[in-house]
């Protein structure tokens, strides 16, 4: 069986995080290691929330892997704490990358041209250093913007726009770099990425939900690092992943009975396993 490290934190409430990571994964098939970097009651976007800050386990964890000689073939990282737990993480990617591991992050900090709760520009651009270390990147546009240090575009930016993005992008150092809910003139809505190797954009848009969800990034990170891992080529693993998250928001948007705090990504996760044929 694969096995994957996922390293990020567990909000208790909030269907984001370790709490889609964890179930999107496992049911893809592959074993899924979890480093939680904290413990909240809900995510940010409750007030109140309660935050239990993990660091002080991150290290004696990884010593520990290291002695069992536990190897991964891939490494995600979501949502970081601390410019402190960036460094470890860093260390992590020396630690635990092997030959065929593939790391990719999702620089999980900000949306709407705004970092989260508790986060400032300076975290945003120590995310970006560690992103050179990914194979593959995949933030939303704010998040570019703010690892970058230049002016967010807005979220109905333009190709051109989002292309000079990917390249500025794609000089932190990852070879494959996506920025993920992209507007297309065609009215869709999906991903645009860069490939460093080939010189090559390509982009994929599925239909406009209009309805905006928390933790649809960390659906679509879940997803393609389980299709990846599953052996399909990064394309085709970002297409199951955008067409997946997009069934969990359009299953949301018709619930009657929905959240407001997250999206339905259970209810589609049999879809998720016929677009993987398992
Ligand atoms: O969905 C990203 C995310 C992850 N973890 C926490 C969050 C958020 C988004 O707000 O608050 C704690």
């Amino acid at each position: 069986m694969k096995r994957i490290m996922t390293i990020q934190d567990i909000s208790c409430i909030g269907k984001c995080s370790l709490t889609v990571a964890l179930p999107i994964i496992s049911a893809m098939g592959i074993e899924t290691a979890i480093v939680p970097t904290a413990v909240l009651s809900t995510h940010t976007m409750f007030s109140d929330f309660t935050f239990h800050d993990l660091t002080d386990e991150m290290e004696p964890i990884a010593k520990h892997w290291k002695k069992e000689k536990f190897d991964f073939d891939a490494i995600y990282t979501g949502y970081l704490g601390s410019d402190r737990q960036i460094n470890i993480v860093s260390d992590y990617f020396d630690s635990f990358k092997g030959k065929n591991t593939k790391i990719i992050m999702d620089p999980a900090m900000a949306d709407n041209g705004k970092l989260y709760v508790g986060f400032d520009e300076m975290f945003a651009k120590n995310m970006g250093k560690l992103c050179g270390k990914a194979d593959i990147i995949l933030p939303n546009i704010s998040e570019a913007a703010l690892m970058l240090g230049v002016e967010y575009p807005g979220e109905d930016a333009d190709e051109e726009t989002v292309e000079a993005l990917l390249l500025k992008l794609s000089e932190l150092g990852a070879n494959v770099s996506v920025i993920t809910g992209t507007v297309f003139k065609d009215g869709t809505f999906g991903f645009t990425g860069y490939d460093k190797a080939k010189n090559e954009f390509f982009r994929y848009g599925t239909e406009k939900v209009p309805h905006k969800s928390h933790g649809t990034g960390d659906i679509f990170a879940s997803a393609f690092t389980g299709a990846l891992t599953n052996g399909f080529e990064v394309y085709d693993s970002l297409k199951i992943a955008a067409d997946y998250t997009c069934a969990c928001i359009k299953n949301t948007y018709n619930d009657p009975e929905k959240v407001d705090y997250a999206v339905n990504f259970e209810l589609e996760i049999p879809y998720l396993l016929k677009l993987i044929n398992k």
